[in-house]
């Protein structure tokens, strides 16, 4: 070990195996254990270890919480049962009469959720190209409260440029909040680069292996995170203490489940971008996406999530979605299993008849960690039927 082992900053790798992970106090165990209790025995009325109910905190909890808060290189982080939970719980901070200026491609739940639900609290949203801080710039109102983006985006993998946005949501009294999710804390740190909240539905990458639903909400501010542990417990949208264990023992391997996902989709891109049946494929890691210098700059890689079109429209795309045998036709993604599908009908279902609507023949892929040439051959037989 060199000499600044313990005073050096830690890279990905290190803190994803060890942030949050101290031996238990009372055994020693390695894995921070799960925690199934509810409540804690008090040592006299209103004395407790810490612990008093597990609405309000939990060991394991606990130390998901600190390795997420590590992972994006934040000073705190709070978990939630689903990233939909961590979103609601973070729009709280706002009042009746404020505004949100969100990206004008997002998760459609997360859509759903500002206009079908928020909306009728008093709150306002407009939904914008954040690919273009200009749009931005001229979209701000004087009560914008909290500029809202996903970069690369869902699912049309747009990106924004996060400092720039920073910059003009800051002195317009705005918070800017980054949703994180489809580049995990692997590839892309937004509070690094200004944003005051970084969300993530740690569902995908994060968890990594499709077993768990949870969320998250990590940031560096301290009176803001206080307002937000205090919402977490009384909203108590919170994960149990198997999904907490289970999202820790996904983020031991981030690092390289990141970098396989990056250089699988990469070259299955590349195979997309060569085939005849294919009309335009949208990857931040090939040099036709109009934001490939953006993607290289804010990003540590290109990520795992593909869009695709064909030139035989939604027909083609129902028939590519239904033939491919190791890209499961299912919702999510950030798993190490392939999955496909369509967005209009599936997970952006409840943007259509809404200016978010989807292209009805756009293709999903969220690139597993098998082998490339596995994948690149069973799309290649189901795009043959196309
Ligand atoms: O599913 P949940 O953990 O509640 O996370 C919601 C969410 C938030 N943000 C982004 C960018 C997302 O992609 C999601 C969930 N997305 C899917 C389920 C999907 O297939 O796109």
């Amino acid at each position: 070990m060199s000499p600044n082992a313990h005073t050096r900053q830690p890279r990905l790798e290190t803190l994803a195996v060890h942030a949050g992970a101290a031996p238990d106090p009372t055994t020693g165990a390695v894995m921070t254990p799960i925690y199934q209790t509810s409540t804690y025995a008090q040592t006299d009325v209103a004395q407790h270890k810490g612990y008093e109910y597990s609405r309000t905190d939990n060991p394991t909890r606990t130390a998901l919480q600190t390795a997420l808060a590590a992972l994006e290189g934040g000073r705190h982080a709070l978990a939630f049962a689903s990233g939909m939970a961590a979103i609601d719980t973070l729009l709280r901070l706002l009042r009746p009469g404020d505004h949100i200026l969100s990206g004008n491609d997002v998760y459609g739940g997360t859509f759903r959720l500002f206009d079908k639900v928020l909306a009728h609290y008093g709150l306002s949203f407009s939904f914008v190209d954040t690919a273009d801080p200009a749009a931005v710039a001229a979209a701000l109102r004087p009560n914008t409260r909290l500029v809202w983006l996903e970069t690369p985006t869902n699912p049309m993998l747009r990106l924004s440029d996060i400092a720039a946005i920073a910059a003009l949501a800051h002195p317009a009294g705005a918070w800017l909040g980054v949703d994180n999710t489809f580049a995990s804390p692997a590839l892309q740190n937004p509070l690094a680069l200004g944003a005051d909240f970084v969300v993530h539905s740690t569902t995908k990458y994060i968890g990594g292996h499709s077993d768990v639903v949870g969320g998250a909400i990590v940031l560096n501010d301290t009176p803001l995170y206080e307002q937000l542990k205090f919402l977490q417990n009384a909203i108590g949208a919170v994960p149990g203490p198997m999904d907490c264990f289970l999202t820790l023992r996904g983020i031991k391997t981030l690092a390289l489940r990141m970098a396989q996902h990056c250089r699988n989709a990469t070259q299955v891109a590349r195979f997309l971008a060569d085939h005849p049946a294919v009309a335009q494929v949208i990857y931040p890691g090939l040099e036709s996406h109009p934001q490939y210098e953006l993607a290289r700059r804010q990003m540590a890689g290109p990520g795992g999530m593909i869009s695709f079109l064909l030139y035989g429209g939604a027909a083609a795309a129902r028939t590519v979605a239904r033939q491919t045998r190791y890209f499961t036709l299912a919702e999510s993604l950030g798993g190490v299993e392939s999955l496909i599908e369509l967005p209009a009908p599936m997970t952006h279902a409840s943007v259509a008849d809404s200016p978010l609507a989807v292209d009805p023949g756009l293709v999903r892929i969220s690139v597993g960690i098998e082998s490339a040439d596995d994948l690149i051959a069973d799309l290649a037989q189901a795009l043959a039927l196309c």
